[in-house]
């Protein structure tokens, strides 16, 4: 991506995730915001951003981040909220398997509580292990970890999948982690 691409693929982050009231940027209760009210948010921000820029940015967005609605006229972010959001994904059977990517330092943790959410509204999982190192990266040494979601689900966790293919859950209990990453164990 370009560098500017990358700034106004940021700022939408921040926007639609995490801080719309900052912004001046009001979502409802799904996380859609106007178009044309983000677009004075990038020009308050000193990033004057046409309707077709947003739109090829939307488009060639390498997670597939965002969301247009139909009429163009709504923008959300697929996941990845701190604010609350009703996302409205219906609950989904998960693969047998799927990896959550984290550092390296805060395995210990990890071993003691589980995985958490955090700030967000949920655990973030992936189905490939590859994109879970890139995820893992962002914090350190990054590190791999299996998660039994099949078994999770025969036992009542439930599991959505964002418009990107991201995997949510609530959060995922000790037992069901392999420390070992993909072994298959
Ligand atoms: C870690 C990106 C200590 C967790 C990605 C992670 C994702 C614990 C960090 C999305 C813990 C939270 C979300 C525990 C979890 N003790 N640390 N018990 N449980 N953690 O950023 O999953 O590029 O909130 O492993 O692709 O890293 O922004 O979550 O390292 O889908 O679109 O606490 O963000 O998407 O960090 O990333 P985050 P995440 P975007």
């Amino acid at each position: 991506m370009k560098d500017r691409d990358i700034r106004v693929s940021k700022f939408l982050s921040l926007v639609l995730r995490h801080r719309p009231v900052e912004a001046g940027v009001t979502l409802d209760r799904e996380g859609w915001a106007p178009v044309a009210e983000l677009l004075r948010a990038f020009e308050r921000r000193g990033l004057g951003l046409t309707l077709e820029e947003l739109r090829e940015i939307v488009r060639a967005n390498d997670k597939q981040r965002f969301t247009l609605s139909p009429d163009g006229l709504l923008i959300r972010a697929s996941q990845g909220h701190s604010v609350k959001v009703e996302l409205g994904y219906e609950p989904l059977p998960p693969p047998p398997f799927l990896y959550h990517g984290t550092a390296e330092r805060f395995l210990p943790s990890i071993k003691e509580r589980g995985l958490l959410k955090g700030r967000r509204h949920h655990v973030h999982l992936s189905e490939q292990p590859e994109t879970a190192t890139e995820v893992g990266r962002r914090y350190g040494k990054p590190a791999v970890l299996r998660v039994m979601s099949g078994e999770m689900h025969r036992e009542g966790y439930a599991f959505f999948r964002s418009a990107n293919g991201v995997w949510l859950t609530e959060h995922v209990p000790v037992p069901y982690i392999r420390f070992g990453g993909d072994d298959r164990r």
